[in-house]
């Protein structure tokens, strides 16, 4: 198939991404990069979903402008966010983003009304404070009329797929992070849903990634000018078709999805559901093609990210390059933070709240912007073995090495602390990995591959991958023992 284009929604931007494959090598080429910014309005941060919708139909109009006869979409973006279809067809609302407040404490309410045991046997989805479940449980908390005029549940690629075909379908790798999905029936749990007071008919039927889910619609056809070409439901959940693009050549092997988030686990054909995963707080996202992810979700590149957005609005605007060559020039292993503490969660001042973790937790807090830097590049990478021992405990595998794909591999230094901390090899590559496996999984659809495996070989084969070999093991040893009594990840 000619062009294939795969929308990429992530935090620091999003993408049109143009696929084609050239003598069977893929070969991806931009058409269009804009901002995803959040929208704060009062004491609620907001998705700018009709802008990005926007956006979405300017890159086919781009496409069309450059001659580029488009063959079939797909869109993924981050997990767990969704809107409300009313009876009138239209969205109800403005989609609130994870990172809002207001599923503050909502894990804990819940508990008391449906027990964490039950939903982890029921659904095998790790618990994070903004998963749906818990969304949709702060609204109902909060008397939202959104609860009372919505008609429809989509989550936020179901929805812009919905405004460009009329089409409502519920894509499965994203239903898996609602937790209200069930991976034993293979259908959204009806008991959790009666427990929530969630009506089951706003909770449509589960489409597979790889199924045509419509459409350009005759409207949207006209207003751009350009033919009605398929919509396809790809898997719709970023670190879903991250991981699938993950070029491995072992069926075991371990990943780390390294972007705002850090995503790392294995890929399983069964999810796996049991008092250890609950313990861990491992999750089993489902992926593309049958496969699960069992995974843990890391903190990642967003105390970076904050940081830097933060030294900027102070007046000093550092470059992402600047920051890592801050930190390498920086010394050593002089403070360690644990990355997933809640404090980090949100958007604000990250300098600060490292800043106060260390005095909590006895430590000299960081003095130069290299120093905050260095520490939490460093407190990642030593994160990343801490859960990629805990992903070989549970899974009963010992891995070779590490897969990174994702905008994090830029980060070279990154990568290579990486490889020290976990005293393996790192293998890292794509950059692009999510709108690669949206890509993929287009072609497979289209049979141009025949499965995920023929498709992760042409990724191999198209993208150049970089080896990190392990340095320095004895001083990321003894910096890991800092680490673990640091953070108190050792009890
Ligand atoms: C990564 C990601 C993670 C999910 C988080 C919130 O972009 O999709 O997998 O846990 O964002 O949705």
């Amino acid at each position: 198939m000619g062009n294939i284009v795969a929308f990429d929604l992530g935090a620091s931007s999003g993408r049109a991404m143009l696929g084609r494959l050239v003598d069977g090598n893929i070969e991806i080429t931009e058409l269009h990069r804009f901002s995803n910014d959040p929208v704060q309005v009062g004491e609620r941060l907001h998705w700018d979903i009709l802008r990005l919708y926007h956006e979405i139909k300017q890159s086919l109009i781009i496409a069309k402008n450059q001659g580029v006869e488009v063959d079939s979409i797909g869109i993924d973006s981050w997990a767990v966010d969704f809107g409300f279809i009313g009876k009138n067809g239209e969205l109800v609302g403005n989609p609130y983003h994870y990172r809002d407040r207001h599923t503050e404490n909502m894990m804990e309410k819940l508990f008391a009304d449906i027990p964490a045991s039950e939903i982890f046997a029921k659904t095998g989805i790790q618990f994070l404070q903004f998963n749906t479940i818990f969304q949709l449980y702060a609204l109902k908390q909060a008397n939202s009329p959104w609860l009372q005029e919505g008609n429809r549940f989509l989550m936020i690629p179901d929805l812009l797929r919905y405004f460009l075909t009329g089409d409502m379908h519920n894509e499965f790798s994203n239903a898996t992070t609602t937790q209200l999905f069930n991976p034993n029936t293979g259908d959204w749990d009806e008991e959790l849903l009666a427990k929530l007071g969630l009506p089951k008919s706003w909770f449509g039927e589960v489409l597979q990634p790889g199924s045509k889910a419509g459409m350009l619609q005759a409207s949207v056809c006209e207003e751009l000018g350009i033919p009605s070409i398929p919509v396809y439901a790809v898997a719709e959940h970023d670190t879903g078709s991250a991981v699938a693009a993950v070029p491995a050549t072992e069926r075991s092997f371990a990943y780390l999805s390294c972007g705002t988030w850090s995503l790392m686990g294995t890929e399983v054909q069964e999810p796996v559901i049991n008092e250890l995963a609950q313990e861990l707080n491992f999750t089993n996202e489902g992926g593309a093609y049958g496969t699960y992810r069992l995974l843990k979700n890391i903190m990642g590149l967003w105390i970076i990210q904050e940081t830097r957005r933060v030294w900027e609005k102070a007046g000093k605007a550092y470059s992402f390059p600047e920051l890592v060559k801050l930190a390498g020039e920086a010394a050593p292993f002089k403070s360690f933070i644990d990355p997933d503490d809640a404090l980090f969660l949100p958007p604000g001042d990250m300098p600060g709240r490292i800043a106060q973790y260390c005095r909590q937790t006895g430590q000299q807090a960081p003095e130069t912007d290299g120093e905050v830097v260095r520490c939490i590049m460093e407190s990642l990478a030593l994160k990343y073995r801490y859960v990629f021992e805990m992903t070989e405990r549970l899974s009963g595998q010992s891995f070779s090495g590490l897969h990174m794909v994702g905008g994090g591999i830029n980060n070279t230094l990154l990568c290579q602390w990486s490889a020290n901390a976990i005293g393996k090899p790192v293998w890292a590559g794509p950059s692009e990995g999510s709108a690669i496996g949206n890509l993929a999984v287009q072609w497979i659809a289209q049979g141009v591959f025949s499965d995920i495996w023929e498709a992760r070989r042409a990724i191999r084969d198209s993208f150049p991958v970089t080896e990190y070999v392990p340095q320095e093991q004895e001083q990321w040893g003894r910096a890991y023992d800092q680490f673990v009594k640091r953070t108190g990840l050792e009890k």
